[in-house]
């Protein structure tokens, strides 16, 4: 689906609205900061990265909560705007890799994306499912609600409008899971979604799984793939510096081979690196993070073990 020669544009988003933690804004400064622009050049690709994006101008937005959701139109104008450049990106032919920030940044990557390859499916690699509605969020933090809204599940919010229900529940597939809300898992099974949970992974072992996610989504492997990386499906030994950290999650290796898979398949349009915190954890925490933030990108992006 790409043209050749490859071109990555890296939009870095230091947000951290969908959330309370200040720190996750730092994540793409630290990731580009690490090298990861030359480390896509030094594997062929050509890189565009004008800069982070800044969302200063939806700072000072009268922003009550919506029921009990924080932030409601600074996160619906951040991925609105969010949405555009990568939509934007992925028109010129170039893979849109969004370095996060929290993951409610993932209803303006897959809105932008599924905006222009209306066919794609959605891979989701996570701790957790990111589903809740407005109805269901017990936090109202809204990192953990962007696939409802992006599915059109849940009471519509007319601040949301602007997001159109682009996303068909069979083409999306969880990879990861091991830390859903009650009503997250209720929404799992009334719409029928498919998920490989970190059981799954146990039982059958990381290639087999991957394998199942993508006949299921995928099953010609002839779609287009979002990828949505959200750091914390990494094991908290792996991935420490990041928001929500659950134990019990993938090892290096596992995150790495999603990554190097879903390359090998050629179909991968548009990449989300999220979550990455550095301020959470002790400075060597938070660069070993920052590092393996960086692996992922480049796995995904064909660095190869040979
Ligand atoms: N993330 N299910 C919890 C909530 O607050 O709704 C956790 C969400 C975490 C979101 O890690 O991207
Ligand atoms: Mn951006
Ligand atoms: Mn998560
Ligand atoms: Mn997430």
């Amino acid at each position: 689906f790409l043209p050749q020669p490859l071109t990555a544009a890296i939009v870095g988003c230091p947000f951290s609205g969908g959330q309370r933690r200040t720190g996750v804004d730092q994540g793409p400064i630290r990731l580009v900061e690490a090298g990861l622009v030359e480390q896509l050049k030094g594997l062929g690709w050509n890189v565009v990265f004008d800069g982070h994006h800044q969302f200063e101008e939806y700072n000072n937005l009268d922003d009550a909560p919506i029921g009990i959701m924080k932030n409601p139109r600074t996160v619906s104008q951040v991925n609105r705007s969010v949405a555009g450049v990568v939509m934007n990106h992925a028109k010129n032919g170039m893979l849109p890799v969004t370095l996060g920030g929290d993951h409610s940044l993932a209803m303006g990557t897959i809105s932008g994306s599924l905006a222009v390859h209306p066919d794609a499916c959605v891979i989701w690699i996570d701790a957790h499912a990111d589903i809740n509605t407005i109805e269901t969020t017990d936090s109202g933090n809204m990192h953990g609600m962007p696939l409802s809204f992006l599915l059109g599940i849940g009471d519509k919010i007319q601040e949301f409008d602007w997001i159109k229900p682009v996303l068909k529940p069979e083409r999306l597939v969880y990879i990861g899971l091991r830390d859903l809300d009650a009503g997250e898992k209720r929404l799992l099974r009334e719409h029928n979604i498919k998920a490989f949970s970190m059981h799954e992974v146990d039982k059958y072992g990381i290639g087999k799984v991957v394998e199942m996610a993508l006949d299921y989504v995928n099953p010609k492997r002839d779609l287009p793939i979002h990828l949505s990386f959200d750091v914390d499906a990494l094991d908290p030994s792996v991935a420490p510096s990041t928001g929500t950290p659950v134990r019990g999650g993938l090892t290096f290796r596992e995150g790495h081979y999603i990554c190097e898979a879903i390359h090998e398949t050629g179909l991968l349009v548009s990449l989300d690196l999220m979550e990455v915190n550095p301020s959470l954890a002790e400075a060597a925490d938070a660069d070993k993070t920052v590092a393996v933030g960086c692996s992922l990108v480049r796995a995904a992006l064909g660095e190869t073990l040979l």
